[in-house]
């Protein structure tokens, strides 16, 4: 999607150099400009967007997994076509990502590396399993309308590439929230059993979505940088408290219960309270102790493994249309 490698990292300016472009660099950012690749940016802005447009394009493909559990179980055409497009865009969207962080001066390939190395994150959501049909229901309605709530102001996102990625992202990731409300709400409108089965969803998916917003303003170690660099437009809370605002009124609309007593309207602030999140299940999540954080590891590294064939013959393909060009070349002159 976009050009690799534009940039050379920052030769070493001296610290007078360096000063005056990062003051040149943040009125920029001030005035609503867009950074691009070839632009002059301070390490640490590169260093951050690579970890999370990384961590961003790794969520969207370990989170392929769990929906693709349900792919051979949809209940009718319609709704394995529907599912089967939304994990195909899934994929999509982790390229457009890998392509907006290649612009960064860092490859796909050195990515994924870590990412099956253990050693890059991913979204803690993807770290639970889908039981039933409703699963994937409230994926599409909690995860999809989470996630949406995070990009929309990532595409106002002060880094170019991201922000335009960001456009097309979310126009679809709309689209998958959509599918999940309504299977929600079919669900929630059938029989007793299968409104117990958009409840259970519920009661699985709620807390685990709060969480996708990250750690509380108070722990959040990058948020003060990224808001100041206007790569994050809202805090973690804040958006949090948005999507509670956002979500609450469609489940009750579902006649279905949020699984915390203490949610409740509050005339005052105008929002939703709400009860604790536990923070040491997504510490332990984000460890690499969620319920399906072993599996997800080793369904990407199989998937890695079994695909060298097809990366070695797309390889083999690029060399042999090179070379007949080559030749092609050649026999005119
Ligand atoms: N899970 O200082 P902060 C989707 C980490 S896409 C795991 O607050 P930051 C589509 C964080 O990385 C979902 N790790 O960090 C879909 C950092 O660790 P580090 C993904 C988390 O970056 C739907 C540390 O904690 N979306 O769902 C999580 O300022 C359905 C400290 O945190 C994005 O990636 C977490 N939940 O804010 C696909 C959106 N939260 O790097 C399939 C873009 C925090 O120091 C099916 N990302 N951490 O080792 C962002 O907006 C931000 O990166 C945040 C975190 C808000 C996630």
């Amino acid at each position: 999607m976009y050009t690799q490698g534009l940039n050379s990292i920052d030769a070493h300016p001296t610290s007078a150099e360096d000063a005056e472009r990062e003051a040149r660099f943040q009125a920029r950012i001030d005035a609503d400009e867009k950074i691009e690749p070839n632009d002059w940016m301070p390490a640490t802005y590169r260093r951050t967007l690579v970890r999370q447009i990384s961590q961003h394009a790794h969520s969207e493909i370990v989170g392929m997994l769990p929906e693709g559990n349900w792919l051979t179980r949809a209940p009718s055409l319609r709704r394995k076509a529907a599912l089967l497009a939304k994990v195909q865009d899934e994929g999509g969207h982790g390229l457009y990502l890998y392509a907006a962080a290649e612009t960064l001066d860092v490859t796909r390939e050195e990515l994924v590396e870590q990412l099956l190395a253990g050693k890059a994150k991913y979204s803690s959501i993807f770290n639970y399993p889908t039981l039933t049909w409703a699963d994937i229901g409230a994926i599409g309605w909690l995860v999809d309308g989470a996630a949406i709530m995070n990009q929309i102001p990532l595409c106002r996102c002060s880094y170019g590439p991201y922000a335009r990625a960001m456009i097309r992202i979310c126009k679809e990731e709309s689209f998958h929230q959509r599918q999940g409300y309504e299977i929600m709400s079919t669900l929630a409108r059938g029989t007793a059993e299968q409104k117990a089965m958009a409840q259970g969803a519920l009661d699985r998916w709620w807390w685990p979505s709060l969480m996708m917003f990250g750690p509380s303003d108070k722990e959040s170690q990058h948020s003060d940088a990224s808001m100041r660099w206007k790569i994050k437009r809202f805090s973690n809370d804040d958006l949090r408290q948005k999507f509670v605002d956002a979500t609450v009124p469609q489940g009750h609309a579902l006649g279905l219960v949020f699984p915390d007593p203490q949610l409740k309207w509050n005339e005052a602030s105008g929002h939703f309270d709400f009860g604790p999140i536990d923070w040491e299940e997504f510490r332990q999540v984000l460890a690499g102790n969620g319920p399906c954080s072993k599996d997800r590891m080793r369904a990407r590294r199989k998937a890695h493994a079994e695909g060298v064939w097809v990366r070695e013959a797309a390889l083999a393909h690029a060399a042999k249309r090179r070379a007949d060009e080559e030749a092609a070349k050649l026999a005119a002159e």
